[in-house]
């Protein structure tokens, strides 16, 4: 009797695992898909976990699998992928990934920011991958019919460092996605959240999407090996040069390995720094002051196209001797909208500062609660814009004398921090 139940059990559990026609059906039209039980190993012993690492690797799984329901139900809709103003490699690689992935399911996305493409390396990256990124203006959103747009999707992001937010906020557009490495900037009410701030680089949690299922790697696509050569210039980039990185990130890399191409990564990264860059790098060296092995350096003012140059003079000025944290910061103006922005970055090696923390206390919010800026291990930037003060610069004290103040109450600031005991006001 037992035996016979127990052969019966068996058969109806082949029974019901048997494809079914209509099942087959429905699996064509996502005969792409590849995320499903056989492909998502749970066991460490299996082939594909051991790149995730022990730790993170049921996150990374859940995560991919929450994210390939979520594609599931918007198939066959067009979606904005929203970069930050100025895009670095990490988010642009990204977002090509989103992409490539999405387009499995039918999902049309274009990846958009509304500043520029200002590093020599992202200029490269993205003229030799032929990554498929565009200019947004605030002016273009406004002339575009958003109604087409069934949703978008912050990367490597949280919408505080993009001007288009708020315009697709009011285009009542839904947040599909939000997928980041930094801390969390605010509450974002989103489909799918994957904020994971422990991660050196958002490359590599797309990368363990890739690992997870949502994507085969195949390295005859060019497409394929292109977007992994991204990948891994934007991991690169985001843990200087793996230095900052741990295991995930070199898991990841490790995966990455098998299908990047070496030669167009180095192609990439030999890129020429412009003299007008070298030019911002000359002053922040000329204008550092070093305290507390804090450098600080205030560069004037620069063009929007080298606003790249800031992060750039702060990464030379933080491999000084005795230096751990550098901060380099400048005036930004964009002659077209007469629009003028104050930028700064952080670069630190110091293990113990949190860029995040440090910049949200050193700069505070505005008046609607917005933080002027934040961060990510061992990186971090604000803006801080300059409202009924931008232009007039053809008048050249006013420009000096806007300058000096700016620069003045950025320093004292920042000494604040540095220095504790320092008095930021002082009367003689
Ligand atoms: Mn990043």
């Amino acid at each position: 009797m037992q035996l016979n139940s127990s052969l019966k059990q068996s058969e109806s559990f082949s029974l019901t695992t048997e494809p079914n026609p209509e099942d087959a059906e429905v699996d064509q039209e996502v005969v792409e898909v590849p995320l499903n039980r056989s492909s998502l190993p749970t066991s460490p012993s299996d082939g594909i976990s051991v790149y995730l690492g022990q730790r993170n690797n049921s996150v990374a799984f859940q995560k991919s699998e929450e994210l390939q329901k979520v594609f599931l139900a918007h198939r066959h809709e067009r979606q904005l992928i929203i970069l930050q103003d100025f895009p670095d490699p990490d988010a642009l690689s990204c977002a090509w990934t989103y992409q490539l992935i999405a387009q499995q399911y039918d999902i049309k996305c274009e990846i958009i920011y509304a500043g520029t493409l200002s590093h020599q390396e992202n200029i490269a990256l993205v003229k030799l991958t032929g990554l498929p990124a565009q200019r947004w203006t605030l002016q273009n959103l406004k002339s575009k019919d958003l109604s087409c747009y069934q949703g978008f999707v912050l990367i490597d992001n949280q919408g505080t460092t993009s001007q288009l937010l708020a315009g697709l906020q009011q285009a009542g557009m839904p947040l599909v996605a939000v997928i980041d490495h930094h801390s969390l900037q605010a509450e974002l009410k989103a489909e799918f959240l994957d904020i994971r701030p422990y991660v050196r680089a958002t490359s590599t949690i797309f990368t363990q999407y890739l690992q997870s299922g949502l994507l085969t790697l195949d390295s005859s696509i060019s497409q394929h090996v292109k977007c992994a050569t991204a990948l891994m210039h934007g991991l690169r980039s985001d843990t200087n040069r793996l230095m900052q990185a741990q295991e995930e990130d070199f898991m990841a890399a490790a995966y990455l390995s098998r299908f990047y191409d070496a030669q167009l990564l180095n192609a990439i990264l030999q890129a020429n720094r412009s003299k007008r860059v070298m030019d911002v790098i000359e002053r922040s060296l000329k204008n550092r002051i070093v305290q507390n092995n804090f450098s600080i350096a205030g560069v004037g003012y620069l063009r929007y196209d080298d606003r790249d140059a800031i992060p750039q003079a702060a990464d030379f000025l933080v491999t000084e001797e005795n230096v751990h944290t550098a901060v380099v910061y400048g005036i930004v103006h964009d002659e077209d909208d007469e629009l003028e922005v104050v930028i700064g970055s952080l670069r630190t090696t110091k293990l113990t500062l949190d860029p995040d923390e440090f910049i949200k206390e050193a700069f505070g919010q505005d008046s609607t609660g917005r933080f002027f800026g934040g961060g990510r291990t061992s990186a971090g930037g604000f803006e801080i814009p300059m409202g009924f003060l931008s232009g007039s610069n053809e008048n050249p004290a006013y420009a000096k004398m806007k300058w000096e103040v700016f620069d003045a109450q950025i320093k004292q600031k920042l000494l604040k921090l540095v220095n504790p005991r320092d008095n930021p006001i002082q009367s003689e």
